[in-house]
């Protein structure tokens, strides 16, 4: 431990704490990481924190026969929200594999397919709000849309649940909760734990008030479901009716409320995350955008509904999205444990449990993979060639291993989709004022990013 490089001024008792910033915990990693190289450590409170994203140390951390998926951190703050669902669940709790097991089939090509129309429909009532928008002129809320969006696009498709975002001026109650709950779980990092409950006594109240408004909302779809009897083998028809293949064992009815809480929160707010970056890059790059649109229109034609095929042959928009996913991804960070005493990149001897967190958007910038321009935002890095001459392991926008994003193509599909849309009907233009400034809750989102959509062919 000793070997890894720290930053040079610590005091006693805090650490490296003093300078650092509470509401941005993960660029102020970035830069330390600049500073200090491919892995470094911090202090915070007499605790060390081992941070790695040089791409070498990262593909080694790879090995799932070395190292597994660590739940702490941010990860383990949410574990009074999130209890042993998916996300949250330790490596050897049953429940993960049980839930692993009984959801992924939810996830299949053919359950894809059968997501698609909703998405469209969903996607549908977010160009009706922007062409109001367009029509008067007026900028839109491109990160507060991306929410309503993605949150009923989860809902829909997963739990037959209808939020009403697009008819509420607010965001509804849920994202209040779920904003508060994870803004609150990144806060508990930058206090000492046996503080916390003095430190935080107010936000802690909040919190469990959150928590109780998330529990309330996600027991009134259970209820519904149980009352109208199964949907279409949605995820909830799983998560209720489904027994394992081999144990024919079921979800408990305390684990289904933490699996719909799970699945409502890390299917959506992530994903609009994501659209939002890449809208962003695509109002100040006027040649992406116009790549992009040209592909839109060639592969889709003016088809008013593009089928569920005709989205994985935009792969030019496709790569718009990898590259925002490269710069900025919303979910940054992952925690690593070793399985077993071993040897992190044949350099750094960690014991069984030993753990480090991987800074996602620093080894998506490492210069000795993505080049000296690494900070520059260009699709072509994610063309097939390129993709072939880069070594494994150097994008993990989804995580690693057994522990990966179920959803990855699902937000992937639903991403493209709703961006090969948006690309056909609107050209967007910038605030020219706009510097991009990120927001962290435990989860990214460009701050305050505003757009003015203008409408290119009214017909289509
Ligand atoms: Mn998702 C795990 C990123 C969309 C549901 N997700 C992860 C992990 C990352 C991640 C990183 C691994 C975290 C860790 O190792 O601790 N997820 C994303 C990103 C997007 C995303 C960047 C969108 C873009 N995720 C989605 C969607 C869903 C979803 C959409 C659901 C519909 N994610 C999950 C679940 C897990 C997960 C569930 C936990 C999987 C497991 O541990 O078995």
């Amino acid at each position: 431990l000793h070997r890894i490089p720290h930053p040079p001024r610590r005091l006693p008792l805090v650490g490296d704490v003093v300078g650092a910033s509470r509401r941005t915990p993960l660029q102020d990693s970035m830069k330390y990481a600049r500073d200090l190289g491919p892995i470094f450590r911090r202090n915070a409170f007499g605790r060390e924190f081992v941070f790695t994203w040089g791409a070498a140390l990262v593909a080694d951390l790879s090995d799932e026969s070395r190292f597994a998926k660590h739940v702490g951190l941010g990860v383990a703050n949410l574990r009074p929200v999130a209890g042993d669902g998916l996300f949250t669940a330790y490596n050897h709790e049953p429940n993960w594999q049980l839930a692993h097991d009984v959801l992924a089939p939810g996830f299949s090509r053919e359950a894809m397919a059968g997501y698609h129309p909703m998405m469209l429909a969903v996607a549908e009532r977010l160009t009706e709000h922007w062409d109001r928008a367009a029509a008067g002129g007026r900028p839109v809320d491109v990160p507060g849309d991306m929410t309503k969006l993605t949150l009923e696009t989860i809902a829909r498709t997963g739990f037959g649940h209808d939020f009403g975002s697009f008819e509420r001026a607010r965001p509804h109650p849920f994202v209040t909760a779920m904003v508060g709950t994870l803004t609150y779980a990144q806060r508990l990092n930058s206090v000492p734990a046996p503080l916390a409950p003095l430190l935080l006594r107010r936000a802690s109240r909040r919190n469990t008030a959150d928590i109780a408004h998330l529990d309330r909302i996600v027991d009134e779809v259970v209820r519904i479901r149980r009352a109208g009897g199964p949907g279409d083998g949605d995820l909830l028809d799983r998560m209720l009716e489904t027994a394992h293949p081999e144990t024919g064992e079921r979800l408990s009815a305390e684990n289904v409320r933490r699996q719909v809480i799970t699945f409502l929160v890390a299917g959506h707010e992530t994903t609009s995350g994501a659209l939002s970056f890449a809208l962003h890059y695509l109002s100040r790059e006027p040649g992406v955008a116009a790549r992009a649109r040209a592909e839109v229109e060639r592969v889709w034609g003016d088809t008013a509904a593009p089928g569920y095929e005709q989205v994985a042959r935009l792969r030019y928009v496709r790569r718009v999205l990898d590259e925002s996913l490269r710069l900025w991804p919303t979910a940054p960070a992952y925690a690593r444990e070793a399985t077993r005493d071993t040897v992190l990149g044949g350099d750094h001897p960690m014991r069984r449990g030993a753990w480090t967190l991987v800074l996602t958007p620093m080894l998506h910038r490492d210069p000795a993979v993505w080049g000296a321009d690494a900070e520059r935002f260009d699709p072509d890095r994610f063309d097939a060639a390129a993709v072939r001459s880069r070594p494994a392991h150097v994008f993990k926008p989804f995580g690693t291993g057994a522990r990966a994003c179920i959803g990855r193509q699902f937000a992937l599909h639903e991403a493209t989709l709703v961006l090969g849309l948006l690309l056909r009907r609107y050209d967007l233009t910038p605030d020219p004022g706009y510097r991009l400034s990120v927001t962290e809750r435990l989860t990214l989102m460009p701050e305050r990013l505003r757009l003015y959509p203008h409408r290119r062919t009214p017909s289509a």
